[in-house]
């Protein structure tokens, strides 16, 4: 495996300070595509992401905190974190205060939703809990109309699982293991119901799994970790794109800048303004950075906030008024059970989900829910989901000059198409099992989580905003290649797509368009 021994906090050379031929911002799935095939290209790429490069151990010798004991790496600049499941029997247990640091979650806050995201080299990869699934071909269609399917099936899907490393758990190994006990008793409660369960891909590697469970290798998802970081076992994407992109000798890694603005010169130079911060958060400089290609990877929020920002400044006026639409929240709604006494859930809980209900074929109600560990390392009887539901709402984004940020305009009532299929389904689950809703967990006494989400989609929608390769409207050689393409909903968890999209983007853009 390729290391990331190239990522320096300045380019390498004195002359690539103020051009590049590429700049790639963000490193996350969509932007750890571009930098590989802009790199394998021969193209001189410069990547910059906000966030930290995540490879030195803390004191503790580990690199990132484990979700039962967060410290200062947890999150982005916060005095105390904000985990997605803030209590357990209503009590407040779960969260810690911090020392304010460039940790590795963010979560954004936008009035009646909040957006969880990851924040370093790999993006999302570094948080995510690894589900990999590809969506089912007949709504992949219906979310692009205008998208190849059999190009997207027969090449960039296969492409995309193979660069991630997308692996299966072994069947054998689920049906025996103490670990995943959670998982098989949820899958007999959906039995009973009529529902079928299906195992879900990931990006952890469930060989090593295997042998932490054995005690033959040191424990990651075995021990809490997730949210905050795996310290083994998952192949986020520095271990995987951009290793191999800096690896190309074509592509640097600069950490800790920020783009907040973007520019066009008369000879069609993008220039960008990038703002250098210290590990206080700081800002510790600001440059500007010209490059003849732009690539946008700084995800649904990011980019969206740039383009929006350059549109409503007259910085780039010639942007279409699609960018900030078509934002959705692809249908998140999290939710629990109690199970009776007998039906105990193990203490012992890998993080990786690995099954998940599938009934999206229920054209009445449409639901794909994931059967999510909460691995407390105690008996508690309760069954946890991620359910991922057909929501047609969708929210946009405004420009607030004030404090020069993009504001997501997506209230509560929005979420109740969600809310309401996933309680559909898990009402069926609970009348067929006798048993009911946990209401402690995600605070005001309520069933259903539906004021955050883990997978933001669209502000910059593929065939609106931009071209059907990504190419945005209005501005050559500038390129959008995140999940701001995915118009709010995909049916399944969407860093698969989002890569696939991706590499059959790149592939368009390298072959067509001049240098
Ligand atoms: P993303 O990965 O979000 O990367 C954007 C990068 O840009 C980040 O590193 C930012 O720090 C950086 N950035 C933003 N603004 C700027 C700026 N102005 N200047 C410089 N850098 C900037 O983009 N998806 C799945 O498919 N399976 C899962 O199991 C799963 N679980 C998840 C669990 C959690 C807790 C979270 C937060 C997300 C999960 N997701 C999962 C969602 C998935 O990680 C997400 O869809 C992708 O990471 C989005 O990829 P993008 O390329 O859009």
């Amino acid at each position: 495996m390729l290391g990331l021994t190239r990522i320096g906090l300045e380019p390498a050379r004195a002359e690539d300070r103020d051009h590049a031929p590429a700049v790639v911002v963000g490193s996350g799935y969509g932007a750890a595509v571009a930098a590989l095939r802009l790199g394998r290209a021969g193209v001189r790429t410069v990547v910059l992401e906000m966030g930290r490069l995540w490879d030195s151990a803390g004191p503790d010798g580990k690199v990132f905190p484990s979700t039962s004991a967060p410290d200062h790496r947890s999150m982005w600049f916060r005095t105390r974190t904000e985990a997605p499941l803030a209590q357990f029997l209503w009590l407040d247990v779960v969260n810690r205060n911090i020392t304010p640091y460039p940790g590795v979650l963010d979560r954004v806050h936008h009035g009646d939703m909040s957006v969880y995201v990851g924040r370093g080299v790999g993006g999302g990869s570094l948080v995510n809990g690894g589900m990999a699934p590809t969506p089912r071909r007949s709504y992949f269609t219906e979310v692009f109309p205008g998208v190849d399917a059999d190009e997207m099936y027969g090449t960039y899907f296969p492409r995309a699982r193979r660069m991630l490393g997308v692996n299966d758990i072994d069947p054998a190994w689920f049906e025996s293991t103490e670990w995943y006990r959670f998982a098989r008793v949820s899958r007999k409660h959906a039995a009973r119901t009529g529902l079928k369960t299906v195992f879900v891909p990931n990006v952890y590697d469930f060989a090593y799994m295997q042998r932490e469970a054995a005690g033959t290798a040191p424990r990651s998802a075995l021990a809490g970790e997730v949210i905050y970081g795996n310290n083994h076992g998952k192949k986020s994407l520095d271990k995987t794109y951009l290793a191999e992109a800096v690896g190309t000798g074509n592509v640097t890694i600069e950490t800790l800048r920020r783009v907040t603005a973007v520019r066009r010169e008369p000879d069609g130079t993008y220039v960008l303004t990038v703002r250098t911060i210290d590990l206080a958060g700081r800002v510790t400089g600001t440059r500007e950075l010209g490059c003849r290609q732009l690539f946008l990877g700084a995800g649904s929020l990011g980019t969206t906030e740039i383009l929006l920002r350059a549109r409503e400044t007259g910085a780039l006026p010639g942007l279409s008024p699609e960018v900030g639409l078509g934002w959705g929240p692809n249908g998140n709604v999290m939710t629990a059970r109690a199970n009776h006494l007998w039906d105990t859930v193990g203490a012992h809980q890998a993080t990786m989900p690995a099954l998940g209900i599938d009934d999206w074929d229920n054209a009445a109600n449409p639901v794909f829910a994931e059967i999510a560990p909460l691995p407390m390392g105690l008996e508690h009887w309760i069954s946890m989901y991620l359910a991922i539901t057909k929501n047609p709402e969708r929210g946009r984004f405004s420009y607030d000059p004030a404090t020069d940020s993009a504001r997501l305009h997506w209230t509560r009532d929005q979420n109740t198409p969600s809310v309401n299929a996933a309680r559909c389904l898990f009402d069926r689950v609970n009348r067929s099992n006798f048993t009911v809703y946990r209401h402690d967990l995600f605070g005001g006494n309520r069933a259903f989580a539906d004021d955050f989400t883990y997978h933001p989609l669209g502000g910059c929608v593929l065939g609106r905003a931009t071209d059907l390769h990504g190419r945005v409207k209005g501005c050559t050689n500038l390129y959008v290649t995140d999940g701001s393409l995915v118009p709010g909903s995909l049916g399944v968890n969407p860093f698969v797509t989002i890569t696939a999209l991706a590499e059959r983007n790149m592939d368009r853009i390298l072959a067509e368009d001049p240098r």
